[in-house]
């Protein structure tokens, strides 16, 4: 019943920031999933093996289960831990992996990519330990599909995904199971759930966005059901495969809907939007936004409020590119504080030698040791119970928290679909002035340093180089910019933009407007119009 099915390599099957993204065309192509999925098992090895898969119930997620699975139970692997209707949240499909301590674990997805026939579908590998492969792991993937000759494929019907128990698929075992439960009862460990309720027993409203993407469940099981908020806190609630035609990015720009309501007359206490599979957050406050780079900063300073962080911290880390707001925590708190490269995968080590608790990303990405990917519902149940403990609003301790620390401003720019060859010509330019750039003066500031961010991993001594390129100014602002390695079309440029204020003046001003010498400095510097055409961004978050 296994064919081995000749093929040839693909070009362009080379993993991004977190995973393999295209267009769903490319993915649905001949032999493209099946090429893909082989490399990974003949990488990682599959005789014998324990995998957990699911994905984010985007247009293709159903028809890909099926070819892993066959691909899987082609190439001898004992057992795949499959979420009912091949659904997982990537925070959950981590979990699973950790709690049956398997060999790892392929999620679907695309993450808040749109989802559908014509848009981004998307595959990856997460290791034992429930985080994702690190560089040398997708780049050794990535050799073998430039060297594929055949695949192993098992001859057989589709497996009833939609029934959760347990199947045979050949010689392997499928165990298909609630995508929820276990996580639930992970979020009960960790946060005071007694408390929460009391909290919506007595008023707290919120709005919780899942546009329409795979966390609607998860959300309404642990927000609705076990805690006690109104019947339909949860809105877009299920999850389609075009996400219902809505770009499931939880920003200012894409979860519009939320802004305005929480922005509104009648706002609610609290609102809280999720990403495609489930791993992003954006928290907002009754007329105030929360940027990522804050929410880690007062996520960190106050976890110790809820049951699962009352031992504190070990330590926080951010990407390179979130604002250092975190940082000041962490002195403050006496803790080590780490400066990854963009890409979850970077703080897996770190979590699994105990160095950090606390880990976050500009790209509204935050999360602990209790998964190795970031998680979009547990930032939202933290900041939940530390509104519950310290009984004031969002916009109060948010301010607290500048007039402790002071505010680091911070904004990203991105401007999308730049021709690829646009991009790399701005970049390999503004990379060669770097040199000469200290000591200049440019919009009143002064710079202090430029360079190209390389990483070296502080557990086993890897090196990733030009993780982005940064100016610093003696005033404490900063510019990086480095081009996304999670789009599908053309180039991303993201230009990250901060700019510190010590207070006590000066601590509430529009993020913007207190930004704007460093924006026009990144532009001129940059020759960012010259190169690309573009002068204003697409997105702002
Ligand atoms: C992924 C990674 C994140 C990263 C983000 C943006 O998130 O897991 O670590 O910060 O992409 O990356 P880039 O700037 O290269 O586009 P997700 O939610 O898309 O999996």
């Amino acid at each position: 019943m296994i064919t081995t099915v000749p093929t040839q390599p693909i070009a362009g099957q080379k993993p991004g920031t977190s995973g393999l993204r295209k267009k769903t065309p490319v993915f649905i192509g001949r032999h493209y999933l099946e090429n893909f999925t082989q490399a990974i098992f003949d990488v990682v090895g599959a005789k014998g093996k324990t995998f957990v898969l699911g994905g984010d119930g985007r247009y293709f997620n159903d028809r890909a289960a099926q070819v892993i699975l066959r691909m899987a139970a082609a190439n001898g692997a004992a057992r795949v831990i499959v979420g009912q209707g091949a659904n997982l949240s990537t925070p959950a499909a981590s979990h699973l992996i950790r709690l049956n301590k398997t060999d790892g674990g392929i999620i679907m997805s695309a993450s808040h990519n749109p989802g559908g026939p014509e848009e981004d579908f998307g595959v990856k590998f997460n290791m034992p330990n429930g985080g994702p492969a690190p560089e040398s792991v997708t780049e050794a993937m990535f050799r073998r599909t430039e060297e594929i000759t055949e695949y192993q494929m098992l001859e057989a019907q589709d497996v009833d995904l939609a029934t959760v128990g347990r199947q045979t698929l050949g010689g392997m075992i499928v165990d298909v199971v609630d995508p929820v439960s276990d996580y639930a009862a992970l979020m009960e460990t960790l946060f005071d759930f007694p408390a929460l309720r009391a909290l919506f027993a007595g008023g707290f409203r919120m709005r919780m966005d899942a546009m329409c993407a795979v966390t609607g469940p998860y959300a309404v099981e642990i927000l609705e059901n076990r805690l006690g908020a109104a019947q339909g806190t949860v809105t877009h609630a299920t999850p389609l495969p075009d996400f219902g035609g809505m770009h499931p990015d939880p920003n200012p720009t894409w979860a519009h809907e939320l802004m305005a309501e929480m922005m509104g007359p009648d706002a609610p206490d609290f609102g809280a939007a999720s990403d495609g599979d489930g791993d992003r957050n954006m928290v907002v406050g009754r007329g105030i936004y929360v940027s990522p780079s804050d929410s880690l900063a007062v996520l960190a300073a106050n976890a110790h409020l809820a049951p699962g962080y009352a031992r504190g911290l070990a330590g926080v880390a951010r990407s390179m590119p979130t604002s250092a707001a975190a940082d000041r925590v962490a002195d403050a708190l006496g803790i080590a504080k780490f400066e990854t490269p963009t890409g979850w995968k970077f703080f897996g080590n770190l979590l699994d030698d105990g160095k950090v608790t606390l880990c976050g990303e500009e790209s509204f990405g935050t999360g602990s040791d209790h998964v190795r990917e970031k998680d979009g519902l547990w930032a939202i149940l933290l900041w939940l119970n530390i509104l519950a403990v310290r009984k004031q609003s969002v916009a109060d301790i948010l301010a607290e928290h500048w007039a402790k620390y002071g505010r680091n401003y911070y904004s990203r720019h991105d401007f999308e679909a730049i021709a690829t060859d646009k991009a790399d010509a701005m970049i390999t330019a503004l990379r060669a002035t770097l040199p000469g750039l200290p000591g200049q003066q440019i919009e009143g500031m002064t710079i202090t340093a430029a360079d190209d961010f390389a990483y070296t991993d502080p557990v086993d001594g890897s090196v990733s180089a030009k993780q982005g390129v940064r100016i610093l100014f003696a005033d404490g602002s900063r510019i990086v910019m480095r081009l996304s390695g999670t789009g599908t079309e053309g180039a991303t440029l993201r230009v990250y933009l901060e700019r510190y204020a010590a207070g006590p003046d000066g601590l509430d001003l529009d993020p913007q407007e207190a930004l704007a010498p460093v924006i026009r400095a990144a532009h001129s510097l940059a020759r960012l119009t010259e190169f690309t055409g573009r002068d204003a961004p697409d997105v702002v978050t």
